[in-house]
């Protein structure tokens, strides 16, 4: 299993794609002479440069059927609509390619060979002509599948917890720990910092755990509209929110910010957004009455983090779609 975007092929550039077309059309007539050699090196040319470009656009998932995860990311970072756009200009590129060779065929039959060659000349001109006008869009198409490939492989299918809070309040610690060994890292292209997926079975299924350090680690307003889409393609991923907090101070930010954030992120999110109060070991008497009655752990002694785990688990509430048994 893989994202969408991960195994697209790389696109042709336009002169790359011209020399092959014609190359190949000079060879295919090598081998014939006359007429015959004329339009055989027509018919050749244009159906490389139509098949080509008709094979750039259908190597990409249809837009429309992507998962919202991936729809609302691909969004946040190349835009959809330039990319449908591009898409749409290879596509006309293709069948004008065919057309052309269409309609210049006749113009190469009951013709003398010299007047063949200046039609078959013509329209390799006229070939050239259009890849050249999509060659910006080839390109375009080349540099978004480089900054799609590298998508964090997050399965929306699968159920997913999202884990959020201010920096350095342990979130991190707090899934490479529950997460043992099965992390996974990728970057997400439009941020410095990296997500990482890490995965935990538990009674037979196996829930995401996501750590977003660079996203959800704020107020909204101080994100830029490419996280803040970023943040809206989460948001169809995640079954829940484990929001941690440090009430211990030692994250640097005071409490009562990181409790705004968590306000901030249950508007956000429509799924279960829960609590824990990290650092237990470093909260005094003051921090531990200001968490009274709420969940607390302590990553680092590992006390109550799987409890915590199990609490994530319980409030994702993943019912696996199993035949009923009416006994
Ligand atoms: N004393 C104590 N230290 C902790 C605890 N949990 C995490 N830490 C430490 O706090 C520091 C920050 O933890 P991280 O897990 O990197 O925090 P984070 O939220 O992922 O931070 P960013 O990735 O910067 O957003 C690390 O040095 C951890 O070892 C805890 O329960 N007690
Ligand atoms: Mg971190």
């Amino acid at each position: 299993m893989s994202h969408p975007f991960e195994s697209l092929p790389t696109p042709p550039l336009g002169d790359e794609l011209l020399d092959k077309a014609f190359s190949r059309g000079a060879r295919t007539g090598r081998a014939k002479s006359g007429l015959d050699a004329q339009s055989s090196m027509l018919q050749t040319a244009a159906n490389i440069i139509s098949d080509n470009l008709e094979n750039v656009v259908t190597a990409w998932p249809d837009i429309e059927s992507l998962h919202p995860f991936y729809r609302d990311l691909a969004d946040a970072i190349v835009g959809v609509d330039s990319l449908r756009q591009h898409l749409n200009e290879v596509g006309w590129a293709s069948r004008k390619a065919t057309e052309i060779r269409t309609e210049y065929q006749p113009r190469l039959r009951r013709t003398d060979t010299e007047t063949a060659r200046k039609h078959r000349k013509q329209a390799y001109a006229r070939l050239a002509d259009i890849v050249e006008e999509v060659e910006d869009d080839l390109e375009a198409l080349m540099e978004t599948r480089e900054t799609l490939r590298v998508l964090p492989d997050i399965r929306p299918d699968r159920p997913t917890i999202v884990v959020a809070g201010y920096p350095n309040v342990g979130k991190s610690s707090f899934v490479n720990t529950v997460t043992r060994a099965s992390n996974e890292e990728a970057s997400y292209p439009f941020t410095t910092t990296q997500v990482h997926v890490g995965h935990v079975e538990h009674e037979h299924i196996q829930y995401q755990l996501v750590d977003t350090p660079g996203l959800l680690d704020r107020p909204p307003a101080e994100r830029n509209a490419v996280e803040s889409q970023a943040v809206s393609a989460l948001s169809h991923a995640a079954d829940a929110v484990l929001v941690v907090l440090d009430p211990s101070g030692t994250c640097g930010y005071p409490l009562e910010l990181q409790e705004r954030l968590r306000a901030d992120i249950e508007d956000r999110f429509s799924v279960p957004v829960l609590s824990v109060y990290n650092m237990l070991d470093r909260m005094d008497e003051g921090d531990t009455e200001a968490v009274e009655g709420e969940q607390t752990m302590s990553v680092a002694t590992g006390a109550n983090v799987d409890a915590v785990l199990d609490t994530a688990i319980e409030a994702v509430d993943y019912e696996p779609e199993l035949p009923i048994d009416e006994g």
